[in-house]
């Protein structure tokens, strides 16, 4: 096969309020390899626990790879060149730029692959994601460890939702009109999966940001 048409060609196993997942994407030892990888990310830029711009802690771990990170502090939400402690963010794994490739089916690589660990009572409130500058890139979603109830609405906050468990290995590509759907994160299934070492769950969520 000549080009790369990303996952155009595989049907996704299903769609909640039209984000399209496909289910178990990544086999176990891909799992495993993508777990590996954020391990040595985080040696260099360990997961963190950020606060909102009003103070309050988040109750997710965060670290990035690549030219930016994600990050939230009492300076507000935003990209960055480098993690809370100085450090340039280490660059994308290959094994995860791997995911990138086979799942957007986009040439260019992402800039950006933001680290979330929910251990046991973690949850993500809904929420756009809307920092990046340019909105036209797909951004690509991994699950890796313990189940999680995924909400998804629409692009209006007082929208219908949907909600769906993600399981580990599950990708999610969020473009076009699902780029600015609300989304959050209820629940963590606690001790479904044993793949996250110390237990819980890794979400990646790769990104091209404008500029990078
Ligand atoms: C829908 N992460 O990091 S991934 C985030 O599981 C984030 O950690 C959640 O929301 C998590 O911002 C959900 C699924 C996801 C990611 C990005 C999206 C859904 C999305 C962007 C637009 C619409
Ligand atoms: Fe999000």
């Amino acid at each position: 096969m000549a080009e790369n048409d990303g996952m155009r060609s595989l049907r996704p196993t299903l769609r909640v309020n039209g984000v399209p997942v496909w289910q178990e994407l990544l086999s176990p030892q891909a799992q495993q390899e993508a777990v590996s990888a954020v391990l040595e990310v985080a040696e260099t830029a360990p997961f963190v626990v950020p606060v909102t711009p009003s103070g309050r802690p988040m109750s997710v771990g965060m670290t990035s790879a690549g030219s930016v990170g994600w990050i939230t502090d009492r300076g507000g939400y935003r990209y960055e060149t480098r993690h809370p402690s100085g450090v340039l963010w280490p660059p994308i794994p290959e094994a995860i730029l791997a995911i990138w490739r086979k799942a957007s089916g986009v040439a260019r690589p992402p800039s950006s692959c933001l680290i979330n660990l929910y251990r046991e009572g973690a949850r993500m409130g809904l929420h756009q994601d809307k920092d990046e500058g340019d909105l036209t890139w797909p951004v690509v979603s991994v699950s890796l460890g313990d189940a999680a109830l995924f909400r998804v609405g629409g692009t209006e906050r007082k929208g219908r939702t949907e909600s769906l468990w993600l399981n580990s290995g599950d990708v999610a590509v969020l473009s076009g009109e699902t780029r600015l759907a609300y989304h959050g994160i209820d629940r963590i299934r606690a001790g479904s999966s044993s793949l996250v070492p110390g237990g819980g769950r890794i979400n990646l969520t790769m990104r091209v940001v404008a500029g990078y």
